[in-house]
């Protein structure tokens, strides 16, 4: 049998550039977590001013920035950390790291030359002050570009052909309408910039000392790929801004490697020269290896302030809603990543209004109710949401003498309020049967074969019960904050296998059969049961839908 062990005494470093901290995963050979920092913006960096990570531009609507120095100096920050630590550095033998999707970086003409001869005297932001064109970044959290997402889209031929080209329609937060907005509100910027790096390539091209590709994975969240190719679209890219390609450089495959560690870092850190940086990628793919996700049909439930569910797929349909990105762990299949802003606040806010604001009203609420609720479904959304596009409010149908074996001659009727007990479950099996329905139009396998569920409801024996018959599959649970630090130093290490075997191996081979002892273990939590309460299910969650449209097209936007 192949050997696909790992250098032993040696160490794979994982960093999470988010919006709020830098943080930084270290794993041994055996996949276990030695060591793990952390920089916090706000406190750890005061003079930059940002509050939560970010500056929130009061003159212009939606306007969202981070300071690109202030992701350099806390590099320097960290890294400083991690050298003061008892880590040896020199047994790094890779590193990798995620990025806030999304957000950009615009060097300077000229800038290739500051980084390719950085002085280790001195720290690298007192190195990089004039390497930007401009020094404030757009992220993620931006809404300002409404404009340049219609103009995007109505030149490629509109939102479904785009979103079928590169996986998503236009979003605000996406890079390529936000590189639009500079072309078209600060040209001489725009002209003024050699090279526009995603978050994630900007911190690898620091560590190898010049321009970083961008891997396929997070490059899919620019509206500016061809999905299917892998390449930069002709169509988008014209229709974003003149001259983009030769600013965005080439595109890599997420487990290639981008480059020795520059010896900027050698000598003042004492890294190993022969340390390998492999591709940075998004947090959220980053996050989908850190869950061990890796095959067709696998699915996460990250269950937080806002719920996302994401997964594997060879057959991705890209429709308006959700996003379809290239496998960031594999050379072939999908991710599937589906956004809902109503999560944890909504649970706790229906808690509160129908459970006396306790947990174990509302789970007993759960218990004693029967699955399909008599009908009841529930949309409840305090949050204006974006899966589907529909405002503030609640809405509550019945469906009359349901049993879930047929909707011949079912109609529903919309009602004021359910008694407390079904308004609980409504909001469970409407949140499960919404996120189901979603996934398999977007080309997930059903059933799923295995769902990880993450986050801070996931330790909700009630709700994890719910999901397993909602979904019917198995669900696991893990209990780790930092799935996107630990998943690049995951990939670290997948990079280094790849490149020492020569060829693409796959990353479970790295932890098949030895899961279990290692930092990136999972435990059962639910099992699935009750294959004719799904199926039924399935005819619960197309009535559903049905309703959802409806109300997106008497309520919603788009
Ligand atoms: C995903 C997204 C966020 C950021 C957070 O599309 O915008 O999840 O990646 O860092």
């Amino acid at each position: 049998m192949e050997d696909f062990s790992l250098p032993r005494d040696s160490y794979f470093l994982g960093f999470d550039s988010s919006t709020q901290s830098l943080k930084a995963t270290v794993l041994d050979s055996n996949l276990n977590i030695v060591a793990s920092e952390l920089v916090h913006f706000d406190s750890d960096l005061p003079h930059y001013k940002t509050k939560d990570g970010v500056y929130r531009d009061a003159s212009v609507n939606g306007r969202i920035v981070s300071p690109t120095l202030m992701w350099v100096e806390a590099l320097d920050l960290m890294l400083n950390k991690l050298s003061n630590s008892n880590l040896d550095l020199g047994k790094i033998a890779a590193v990798s790291g995620s990025g806030q999707q999304h957000g950009s970086v615009y060097w300077k003409s000229g800038s290739s030359s500051i980084l390719s001869s950085l002085d280790p005297k001195k720290r690298l932001v007192d190195q990089l002050g004039d390497a930007f064109s401009t020094k404030e970044s757009p992220i993620w959290m931006d809404s300002s570009t409404t404009e340049q997402c219609r103009e995007i889209e109505k030149a490629v031929g509109g939102a479904l052909e785009l979103s079928q080209l590169t996986g998503s329609r236009a979003h605000e937060r996406y890079t390529g309408p936000q590189i639009r907005k500079i072309f078209e509100t600060q040209p001489e910027v725009y002209h003024n910039t050699e090279r526009i790096s995603l978050v994630s390539s900007f911190v690898a091209s620091l560590l190898i000392g010049a321009y970083a590709c961008i891997d396929e994975t997070d490059a899919a969240g620019m509206n500016l790929m061809d999905l299917r190719q892998r390449v930069w679209s002709d169509r988008a890219l014209e229709a974003t801004a003149p001259g983009l390609e030769q600013k965005l450089g080439k595109l890599a495959t997420a487990h290639a490697v981008a480059g020795y560690i520059a010896p900027y870092f050698v000598e003042r850190f004492s890294f190993n020269k022969d340390c390998l940086i492999i591709q940075w990628s998004g947090d959220n793919p980053n996050s989908l290896a850190g869950l061990t996700l890796n095959t067709p049909g696998d699915l996460a439930i990250s269950l937080g302030t806002s719920d996302t569910v994401f997964g594997i797929t060879d057959d991705p349909q890209p429709r308006l809603e959700g996003h379809v990105f290239p496998n960031p762990v594999d050379t072939k299949g999908y991710m599937v990543m589906l956004v809902y802003k109503n999560g944890s606040l909504t649970r706790e806010d229906v808690r509160n209004r129908y459970a006396e604001k306790s947990w174990d009203n509302f789970n007993a609420f759960l218990q004693q109710t029967q699955p399909l609720n008599g009908g009841k479904i529930g949309f409840y959304y305090n949050e204006h949401e974006i899966l589907p596009p529909l405002p503030v409010g609640f809405h509550r149908y019945v469906f009359e003498n349901f049993n879930g074996d047929t909707l011949e001659g079912l109609a529903e009727r919309e009602v004021e309020e359910f008694d407390p007990p079904s308004e609980v479950r409504a909001l469970i099996e409407g949140q499960f049967l919404s996120m189901r329905g979603h996934a398999e139009r977007f080309g997930m396998p059903s059933p799923p074969k295995r769902i990880i569920a993450t986050g801070g409801a996931s330790t909700n024996q009630s709700i994890l019960n719910s999901i397993a018959s909602i979904f019917g599959c198995d669900v696991y649970t893990v209990q780790r904050p930092d799935s996107a630090s630990l998943g690049a130093a995951l990939r670290a290490a997948h990079g280094w296998l790849c490149r020492n075997k020569g060829t693409f191996v796959p990353i479970s081979s790295m932890y098949k059969d030895k899961l279990e002892k290692t930092s990136l273990s999972c435990k059962l939590s639910a099992t699935s049961g009750d294959k004719q309460l799904v199926s039924k299910y399935a005819l619960f969650m197309k009535k559903r839908i049905e309703i959802e449209n409806r109300l997106v097209e008497r309520l919603g936007r788009c």
